[in-house]
């Protein structure tokens, strides 16, 4: 049965690590609700496990043998009698069997149904459920290719370059260009082998390949009552590598006109689903601003704070309202956005070194502070970036009147943040920050391809060397010798706002 009775949560396990494992402890706090954190024998002293009232270990460090662990988390959540799980994002939140083992064990999934996770993991199946709502699609195949000269015949009538996309991939998993009908087969043979190896479904579809693409995704939230409302748009277009760097809401392209046009779209995406809960409709949005949808994501997204900054909902707390079975406390109406908000990831990444993990301790670690300005992160000075997971550090979000002021106290606050003992993308985010392309909203996903090169950063000090000076610089200050000067990664290229400054005041 899926979750669609009124039933007040009262303890809710969150089946996640980092940031967002606290994020949503944090709402969950607010609203009475008691928190169960599990974790990893790498994250015995992590933030969101001192944070949750209760805590349960769930295994060894790779999450293979943790936070993937379905079994393990079921009983985490018997043991504790927690009524309801929040899966956050990555791990299990799109897992169709875990909503399900949830729903089967009377527990509140904090999402959409199984069914609907299921039916927006199958491209195809998602592409022809929202067809019958009249959703743009990129023009392509509508059925998995079963002919090479069926295919063939097709790509040449919609003209090349076309993509060849695994029905079981997404977000940019399985996709193969093709430029000439001399390369198709070639192509088409790596991306039925690729999608067996890594999804266990060989399915592949055409589609035309959209060419100056933009990244536009709209927020969607239903009830278990029907009732489905957009929350605007977020630009994602600044990406490396489908890792999405910046983003923003609202998009400096759209107009209120197609901005209601995109957000009836999206709306009509989460009917075909059924969906309820918090959703994410991706469209792709071409040079002539036509757009398509492209795909949709069952979760909360990591850049879920631009929306929650610009229309002042805590989408969070509306996940967990919408599981109880409330209904949606507003109409499409009563909502406006405000302002502009800007996300930058940072990462605990090299830059300079083609983006490599750079995984170690957080000798200095200060956020910037001051109005308009958000920072979500999972650690405090002198923890270490664990080795298992994403090597995100933290998201900042910087919020303003208008989008050149959010740009500007974005740099301000990258300025500010220190952060010492790795390297970071704080100052590959300052590029981008900086760049006429951003700054003018004349940019598409092909940004940091076009436009950064690790020369782009100036003299970065290798993270070796930053490691160092920061330790000698705590030394020297331990000895009283001489007033440490931080060195941080910014700094090292962009000069720190900090004039000279103790690091423990004497
Ligand atoms: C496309 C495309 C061009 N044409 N589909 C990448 C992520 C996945 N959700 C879909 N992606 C793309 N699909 C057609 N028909 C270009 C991309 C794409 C992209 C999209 C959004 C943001 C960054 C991107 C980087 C490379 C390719």
């Amino acid at each position: 049965m899926p979750n669609v009775s009124m039933k007040k949560i009262t303890k809710l396990l969150v089946a996640n690590r980092g940031e967002i494992a606290l994020r949503v402890m944090r709402s969950a706090r607010e609203m009475g609700i008691q928190t169960v954190a599990v974790y990893s024998e790498a994250d015995r002293t992590a933030l969101h496990v001192r944070f949750a009232d209760e805590a349960i270990c769930l295994g060894p460090p790779p999450s293979s043998e943790s936070y993937l662990r379905i079994d393990k988390i079921m009983d985490a959540a018997k043991q504790t009698g927690a009524d309801a799980i929040h899966p956050g994002y990555g791990f299990l939140s799109e897992n169709e069997d875990f909503a399900r083992a949830c729903e089967d064990n009377d527990i509140i999934f904090v999402g959409p149904s199984g069914d609907s996770i299921e039916l927006m993991g199958s491209k195809l199946g998602a592409k022809a459920a929202v067809a019958k709502f009249g959703v743009p699609l990129v023009p392509g195949t509508s059925e998995p290719i079963s002919s090479i000269r069926e295919a063939k015949k097709i790509a040449a009538e919609i003209g090349y370059p076309i993509l060849i996309k695994a029905s079981a991939g997404g977000g940019g998993k399985g996709m193969r260009m093709v430029e000439s009908e001399a390369q198709f087969e070639e192509q088409m043979a790596r991306a039925v082998s690729e999608a067996t190896s890594a999804f266990g479904d060989g399915s592949v579809f055409i589609e035309k390949y959209v060419t100056q693409p933009r990244h536009i995704e709209f927020q969607i939230f239903g009830d278990t009552h029907g009732n489905v409302v957009h929350l605007f748009e977020r630009e994602c277009s600044i990406q490396r590598r489908h890792q999405k760097v910046v983003e923003e809401a609202p998009s400096a392209i759209l107009t209120p006109a197609l901005r209601q046009k995109m957000g009836e779209a999206a709306v009509n995406v989460a009917k075909a689903a059924k969906y309820y809960n918090a959703g994410t409709v991706e469209f792709i949005v071409d040079g002539h601003l036509n757009f398509y949808f492209l795909e949709m994501n069952t979760r909360l997204q990591v850049e879920h704070p631009v929306t929650e900054q610009i229309t002042g909902i805590d989408l969070v707390q509306l996940q967990l309202r919408v599981a109880q079975g409330e209904k949606l406390p507003f109409a499409q109406e009563q909502l406006a956005l405000r302002g502009h908000a800007i996300e930058v990831r940072v990462y605990a990444e090299d830059p300079t070194n083609n983006f490599l993990p750079d995984i170690g301790t957080l000798q200095t670690y200060k956020r910037p502070q001051g109005h308009g300005i958000r920072v979500d992160d999972g650690f405090e000075q002198g923890m270490t970036v664990p080795f298992y997971y994403d090597p995100m550090i933290a998201k900042m979000i910087c919020t303003a009147e208008t989008r050149e002021q959010a740009i500007e106290k974005m740099i301000r606050a990258i300025d500010e943040y220190e952060i010492t003992g790795l390297a970071t993308t704080l100052g590959f985010c300052r590029f981008v920050m900086t760049h006429e392309a951003f700054r003018s909203g004349h940019f598409d996903t092909k940004f940091i391809e076009k436009y950064f090169k690790p020369e782009s950063l100036g003299g970065t000090a290798p993270a070796e060397e930053q490691t160092l000076a920061a330790a000698l610089a705590v030394y020297l200050d331990d000895q009283k010798k001489m007033p440490a000067v931080p060195v941080s990664s910014q700094a090292a290229t962009q000069g720190s706002p900090w004039k000279t400054k103790r690091l423990y005041p004497a």
